[in-house]
């Protein structure tokens, strides 16, 4: 299997993944000026990161690439305990995370420099900073008392830890969301999740 990454990106959720199931990968990385490079492109036309190839099929879209993992091992019990209501609990979260609070990021990331003016650039990510204090409070109300989003450790929890990284270094005001701290130092204290996040060259 190779998994195409890019340092930092949503992909570190399935580098996560990868080192916690503990089966044999390449992690290939991708720079984020190189995402929309022909060769990368003729991996994933959208030219964005992850991308998991596994047998010379090319598999993309995080959530898809998740739950594909899960799926090839079940053993590693990242997709539940084998019932409906478990993975349904778990797509929730992923769900939550991929298409809630990862979206949300996007003007922190710059999709508004189109506008051109400083002043409502500047606003247009306060309001995506609220956007995501918001969801986080939602996700810290639910960690009270837990250790993970589901009953057991599952491939939704490294996607929300890596939008928690993403909120520490642009300014998301996380004050005294104590659970999602405590979850995200949990989550960051596993030697397979340091073991990742050295391979990436971050800290
Ligand atoms: N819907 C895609 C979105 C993936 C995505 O946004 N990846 C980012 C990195 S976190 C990326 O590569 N963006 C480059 C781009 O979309 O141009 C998924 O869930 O896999």
């Amino acid at each position: 299997m190779k998994l195409y990454y890019s340092p930092g990106a949503c992909s570190l959720a399935d580098h996560i993944v990868l080192e916690w199931i503990g089966a044999p990968y390449e992690a290939i990385k991708v720079a984020r000026e190189d995402r929309k490079n022909p060769e990368f492109l003729a991996i994933n036309p959208a030219g964005a990161v992850p991308a998991l190839e596994h047998d010379g099929w090319v598999l993309t879209q995080n959530a898809a690439i998740l739950n594909y993992l899960a799926d090839l091992f079940p053993e590693s019990g990242l997709g539940g305990d084998g019932s409906a209501r478990s993975r349904a609990e778990i797509n929730k979260w992923l769900a939550f995370a991929n298409s809630d609070v990862h979206p949300a990021f996007k003007p922190i990331f710059g999709s508004t420099a189109y506008l051109e003016s400083p002043e409502l650039i500047e606003r247009s990510k306060q309001s995506a900073r609220a956007l995501v204090r918001g969801l986080f409070e939602r996700a810290n109300a639910h960690l009270q008392g837990r250790d993970w989003l589901t009953e057991r450790r599952s491939i939704a929890d490294p996607y929300l830890y890596v939008t928690y990284r993403w909120a520490r270094v642009t300014g998301v005001d996380l004050d005294g969301l104590d659970h999602l701290a405590a979850y995200a130092s949990r989550i960051e204290s596993d030697p397979a999740v340091q073991k990742a996040l050295k391979d990436e060259g971050l800290t």
